[in-house]
This record gives C-alpha cells, structure tokens and sequence, in this order.
C-alpha cells in the first residue's frame, strides 16, 4: 500500500498556485488510487513560524479544511484523512529529536528561509522560521510516507527529509521509510501575477499578485487584466524569455488540462494577449465560481468540520505514536 501525506499551512487564503500546484493533485491521487492511504494536514504549527492572529489562524484552518473538502477530498470515503498537525503532538516530539540529526549547515542552505528572510538581520530572525523544514521532515516520516505530493518550492525540503531519514536508519536501523516528493507536469510553480521572477504566494502584500480560491469574478477579471505581460504580444510558451505568458498559459492548463500548450498557441495565433486573457478570466472565474458555492456549505457546517478534526486526530494519532515510540526506543529514551 502506498502511503501519501502533503500539508498546506493556514497561513492565509488559498490561492490558485497551492490549487494548480498542490490541492488538485491530492484530490486526483485520492481517486487515482483507491488502494493508497493518504494523510492531508493543515500545518498551523509551520504557519506560528510568521506572527499570526489568534482568532484569524483559528478560522483559517477550518476555511482550509472546508476547501479542501469544496475540492473533493474525502475522509468519509475511507482512504484519505484531513488532520490537523497541532492535535498529535507527536509531530512536535519528532521534530525535536530530528533536530539533534539535522546540521545548520543543511539548514543554511533552505532556499525558502533565505528567500523569506533576505534583506533582515540575522539576530531577529525566529528560530521556528530557521528549523520550519525539520518539522516538516517530521509530518512526513511519522507516517511511512511514500510519496509527497506538493509544488516545487517544496522540493529542497523533501530532500532534507531524504538525508535525515536515511542518516537516522543508518545510525539505529531502518525505522523511516524514504519518501519521494511528486510535483505536477506543469504548474508546479505558478508565479506571481506582478512579478513572474516571484512564486504566488499567499501571504504577499500585494493582492494583485495573487489569485485566490474565493476571488469573486470581478476581482479574477481585475487581477488578469491587470496581470503583467511580456514586450511581444503573442501567446507563445517560452518560460525562460517570455516568464509572464508562460505563466498565463500555465494557469489556463491547470483549469483546462485538456488543451496541449501547443494547442492553446494555435488558437490563440494572431491574436494578441487581449483575448487569450479575457478567455483566461473566464475559465477560472467560471471554475471558481462552482468550487465557491460548495465551499460554502462545507464552511457553514461547524459540527461537520469539528467531526472532521476529531476522526483526523484520532487516525493520525494512533500511526504517529507507534513511530515515535518505535524512534524513541532506539534512541534510549523512556
Ligand atoms: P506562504 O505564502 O504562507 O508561505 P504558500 O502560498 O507558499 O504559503 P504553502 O501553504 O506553503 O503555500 O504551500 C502549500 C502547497 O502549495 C505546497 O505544496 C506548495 O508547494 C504549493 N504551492 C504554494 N504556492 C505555489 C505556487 N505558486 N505554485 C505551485 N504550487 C504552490
Ligand atoms: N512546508 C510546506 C507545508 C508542509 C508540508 C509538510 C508539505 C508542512 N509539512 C509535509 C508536505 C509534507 C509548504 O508548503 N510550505
């Protein structure tokens, strides 16, 4: 049986990147493999590593989790789970102890912390922030997790994972499974609207730099339009020379995967970047709009999601602490 885990963290609202790069895949995994367990978190513990609100990191996780039910998973069908990582502390206990098998000099290498913390003083930086991918090695590891289904900023993470697990199984015996990260074909990385150099992400300041899951059509019209385009005009793919098209184009795949690249180049030839884009908007207000209206009911119905926290605890809980005494008993601690 292969055993899948991913997170989000409920660090804002969901945008259409974690959707085209990460949501939409876990929920073809959970109908492509009947046979898989799979494990989906909302990672509140990774999302304190940036000051939150107390009440506002409350309500995020439960919209997270109605959205991920408004896109399809599951937990009543049998194979897929929605936990959340604050209530098994044993993703806490883990990270702990892999901490004493994880160096800095691995840490200093995260291009994410880097990314998150250019331009500040080393001496004010959180060091929650700094150990994020530790804890991140923990989730997956507690789990015998095969595959790890996210975007492509997460990649680097999952290698660490790699090189602590097999460090700890040479060490001690082989107690973790080595887990292999799972990116999509295209779209693994859906850039910002302003800034194509950047990654969309949802916890930017500027919401024009982003798209998210509950944009009503007009701000999904507003937020195309006023996307940024390259110098040409033309729709072609061409990520390297022409990054904002490309990521346009990149975007329409992940609502509309039946259109080759090559496909949506001819039809849009000679058109301009007018068309390709208001088509665009469309597409994706039009999808949005049906994924909203379930949205909705799911994030109306409190008792159901509490139902849903307390199966997801309970199932996780009993797996995460079999590992952890297993990892706790090779290591000599009672
Ligand atoms: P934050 O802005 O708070 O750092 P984020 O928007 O980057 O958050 P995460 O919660 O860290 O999102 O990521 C959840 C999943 O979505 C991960 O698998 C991540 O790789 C994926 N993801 C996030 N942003 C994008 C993106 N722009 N394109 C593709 N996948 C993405
Ligand atoms: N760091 C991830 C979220 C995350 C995660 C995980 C993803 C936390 N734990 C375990 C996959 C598996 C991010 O997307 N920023």
């Amino acid at each position: 049986m292969t055993r899948i885990f991913s997170g989000i963290q409920p660090s804002g609202k969901p945008t259409i990147g974690n959707y085209i790069g990460a949501m939409k895949q876990w929920v073809e995994l959970q109908e492509d493999s009947p046979d898989s367990q799979l494990i989906f978190s909302i990672v509140n513990l990774h999302a304190i590593t940036v000051r939150q609100d107390p009440d506002q990191l409350q309500e995020r996780t439960f919209d997270m989790i109605a959205w991920l039910l408004a896109l399809g998973i599951d937990p009543d069908q049998g194979n897929a789970k929605i936990m959340v990582q604050s209530t098994v502390p044993a993703h806490s206990e883990l990270a702990w102890i892999l901490d004493n098998y994880t160096t800095i000099g691995e840490l200093n290498r995260m291009t994410q912390f880097k990314d998150k913390t250019a331009g500040q003083k080393p001496e004010g930086l959180l060091v929650g922030l700094y150990n994020y991918p530790v804890l991140m090695a923990a989730d997956i590891l507690l789990y015998n997790t095969d595959i790890v289904p996210v975007g492509d900023d997460q990649i680097q993470h999952i290698e660490l994972t790699r090189d602590i697990a097999s460090r700890f199984n040479n060490l001690y015996k082989e107690v973790f499974v080595i887990p292999k990260g799972q990116i999509v074909q295209t779209g693994s990385r859906i850039m910002n609207l302003q800034d194509p150099s950047k990654k969309m992400s949802k916890s930017s300041d500027n919401h024009l730099s982003y798209i998210l899951l509950e944009d009503p059509p007009e701000q999904v019209n507003k937020k195309i339009k006023k996307a940024v385009t390259d110098q040409y005009n033309q729709v072609v793919y061409h990520p390297a020379t022409q990054p904002a098209i490309s990521n346009l184009i990149n975007i329409y795949r992940g609502f509309n995967g039946d259109l080759s690249i090559e496909a949506i180049q001819k039809r849009y030839s000679g058109l301009g970047y007018g068309q390709f884009k208001q088509d665009l908007a469309e597409l994706v207000a039009d999808t949005l709009a049906d994924l909203q209206t379930r949205y909705r009911s799911f994030r109306e119905d409190q008792a159901m999601l509490g139902r849903v926290v307390a199966e997801g605890k309970e199932h996780c809980q009993q797996l995460a602490d079999q590992k952890l005494d297993q990892v706790k008993q090779l290591i000599g601690l009672i």
